[in-house]
């Protein structure tokens, strides 16, 4: 047997230098690289590795860890799964700051490579700086916290092992049904050990993506069920995306008549323009979308996880006689609501299913109710693409307290509202042209307004809606736009809220140090628009949502902050990365501000000051959220009730 010695980290990055995958026929180079924040962990184990021989790898220095993996996670994501960053860390913090993104991995179904390094496997110098002592285990380590947001976790304490680990480790990641976060934890003085690894170890390994199609008795059940439907509704997920079934889907929808509405994974899978597109649908979702929803009495659900945003939590469906069909790769979603199951790919499973109903002649029973839906949408659009500060001003948000948006206009000066300001980004920007979004507000009035024929054009993070995701993101997805098939050269452009952006922003750096461009559309409305709102309509007070100072009454130090709203200048601080700002506080200014955005060559800043409460909300649809049952105040009691009368009509699983 030939042999070739290694420590693990060299053979790591060997082996890792040799995976490739192919997808319909076109074969893919699978890691582009490794993301690095060294410390004592991996500095030398590790990064001595990739000194000595990085291979065909890059080398990519993150700036926090959870933000190196967002930035991971959003490149793979755009790729359609194609193209992983692997990432690593220092033991300890570095490793812990990873569990969050590991986790908006896992829930978005995303491939991401996690190599935390991991306290001594001969534990000599226990505790090593940064080791979490468990007393009553010395086997658990911080990276034991990886294990319920990892699709695959495995710790390498023998050079043997990182053979069937890293083996397993790309089975899972290149699996479409079960890809996710994967998590080899590496202890620091493993690395550094050698081994004399056979060389097939090494060799070019070819991972198949294949498509498997549902059995033809599921076809036949799926298309049974279908063929009974006079007002059938697809809903359009992500796992569409990734499988590259929208044009099929599309195709499939406008054969048999079928109107289709869009998760957030799903959204721009098919094209905006499309006839039978009603835009997105559930908690977030269109008029259009909910109200054929409502009356639907066939639901097709396409590689969607059916989260409760995209079911209004279950109580999108209100026909009587609703019946479910799922088209899933994943048996797990496939389970959902009781549904008529498909499990395969979804492009080869809509296809295979079109020949089925063609073959029965089938054809949807509507008539005009997908135009005057559509029509109804189109006029709330215009309203909302023009709704202006003014004199006679009623925020979109009712029963709130309108000195919050007087007190915001006099500290800002800022009349934007946030649907006008999307509107205005959609007509500026071109048309093919990447927008990113993930927290807050922003997602709800995305979903409902962005339109798109750029598949992929509409890049949300909507399963785990982590803030913080968003400006990682828009430098993951334009590292993805440059490596390949997606069109290179489209401007990015991320819709962050200003809580998302105090939240997160580290990568600005490192979008620096690449030297690509982002846009970032910092939209300030002084506070957690969305959970205010969400507080508010529920009968609790403001409390802690708005950026307020702790004044003092008296001489003790208010309970609550509830003094004025803190202005704060998120140009300035871009301006201190080296990035070209803007501050903007109508829509003309905003608009002067997008076209010169597209001139520069750097990443640019637009410090939007928008006026609270102008984001949307409604269209006929219900979210299931926790409620005191029990209050002294009237309005609590109010909304407890309204929370039970929208659970009584709401399918129960
Ligand atoms: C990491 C993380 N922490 C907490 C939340 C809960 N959360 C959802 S939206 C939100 C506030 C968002 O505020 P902002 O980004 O300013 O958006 P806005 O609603 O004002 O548009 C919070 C705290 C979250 N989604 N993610
Ligand atoms: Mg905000």
């Amino acid at each position: 047997m030939k042999t070739i010695k290694l420590t693990v980290a060299q053979a790591l990055v060997k082996f890792l230098d040799n995976q490739y995958i192919v997808f319909d026929g076109l074969e893919t180079k699978f890691v582009e690289g490794i993301f690095t924040i060294f410390g004592h962990g991996i500095a030398i184990g590790l990064g001595q590795a990739l000194d000595e021989n990085p291979g065909g790898l890059k080398v990519f220095q993150g700036r926090n860890e959870q933000g190196m993996c967002h930035v991971a996670t959003a490149f793979a994501k755009q790729l359609n799964r194609r193209k992983i960053i692997a990432c690593s860390s220092s033991v300890g913090p570095g490793a812990a700051n990873m569990v969050t993104a590991a986790a908006t991995a896992t829930v978005n179904n995303i491939p991401l490579l996690l190599l935390p390094a991991d306290t001594y496997a001969t534990r000599q110098p226990d505790p090593v700086l940064q080791q979490l002592e468990v007393a009553d285990s010395l086997a658990v380590t911080t990276n034991d916290a990886f294990k319920p947001v990892c699709k695959y976790w495995d710790r390498i304490t023998r050079p043997e092992q990182l053979m069937t680990a890293l083996v397993s480790a790309m089975r899972v990641l290149t699996d479409p049904a079960e890809t996710g976060a994967v998590c080899i934890s590496i202890p620091q003085d493993t690395e550094g050990e050698s081994y004399d690894y056979p060389d097939y170890f090494f060799q070019k390994r070819v991972h198949r993506i294949t498509r498997p199609v549902a059995v033809e008795e599921e076809l036949d059940d799926a298309a049974a069920v279908i063929a009974g439907a006079k007002h059938p509704l697809v809903i359009v997920g992500g796992g569409v995306k990734y499988s590259e079934a929208g044009e099929p889907l599309e195709k499939f929808c406008a054969e048999f008549g079928i109107p289709f509405g869009e998760t957030q994974a799903g959204k721009s899978a098919c094209k905006s323009s499309h006839p039978m597109c009603l835009g997105g649908i559930g908690v977030t979702g269109t008029l259009a979308a909910n109200n054929i929803a409502e009356k639907a009495d066939v639901v097709i659900a396409v590689g969607t996880r059916l989260g409760d945003f995209a079911t209004s939590s279950k109580t999108a469906f209100q026909n009587a006689a609703v019946k479910f069909v799922t088209i899933n790769n994943n048996r797990y979603h496939a389970y959902k609501m009781d549904a008529v199951k498909a499990v395969g790919d979804a492009k080869v499973t809509i296809e295979a299913l079109a020949a089925k109903l063609r073959k029965q002649g089938y054809k949807s029973g509507y008539k005009n109710e997908i135009v005057d839906a559509k029509k109804a949408w189109a006029a709330e659009m215009e309203k909302l693409s023009t709704y202006a500060y003014g004199d006679t001003f009623e925020p979109l948000i009712k029963n709130r307290d309108p000195r919050t948006i007087k007190e915001f206009v006099e500290l800002t000066n800022g009349v934007i509202t946030q649907t006008a300001a999307i509107a205005t980004v959609r007509e500026c920007i071109e048309q093919d042209d990447i927008i990113i979004t993930a927290g807050g507000s922003l997602p709800s009035c995305l979903q409902r307004m962005w339109t798109t024929d750029k598949r992929g054009g509409y890049h949300a993070e909507y399963g785990y809606s982590c803030m913080g995701y968003e400006i990682a993101a828009a430098l993951g997805v334009k590292l993805a736009d440059s490596v390949d098939t997606i069109g290179p050269g489209n401007e990015v452009y991320t819709f962050v809220g200003d809580a998302s952006f105090q939240m997160m922003h580290s990568e600005i750096m490192t979008a620096m140090q690449e030297r690509v461009k982002i846009n970032i559309l910092v939209f300030d409305n002084c506070g957690f628009g969305c959970i205010n709102n969400l507080q508010m309509n529920h009968g609790v007070g403001s409390l802690a949502t708005e950026f307020r100072y702790r004044d003092t009454k008296g001489g003790i130090a208010e309970q609550v902050p509830k003094g004025g709203l803190i202005p704060v200048d998120y140009a300035m601080v871009a301006k201190g990365y080296g990035l070209k700002t803007y501050t903007v506080r109508t829509i003309d200014e905003l608009k002067a501000a997008l076209l010169d955005a597209k001139k520069q060559t750097v990443s640019t800043l637009i410090d939007l000051k928008v006026i609270p409460k102008t984001m949307t909300d409604g269209y006929n649809s219900w979210w299931n959220v926790g409620v005191a049952t029990t209050s002294a105040k009237p309005e609590v009691a109010e909304a407890c009730k309204r929370v039970m009368e929208g659970r009584s009509k709401a399918r129960q699983y």
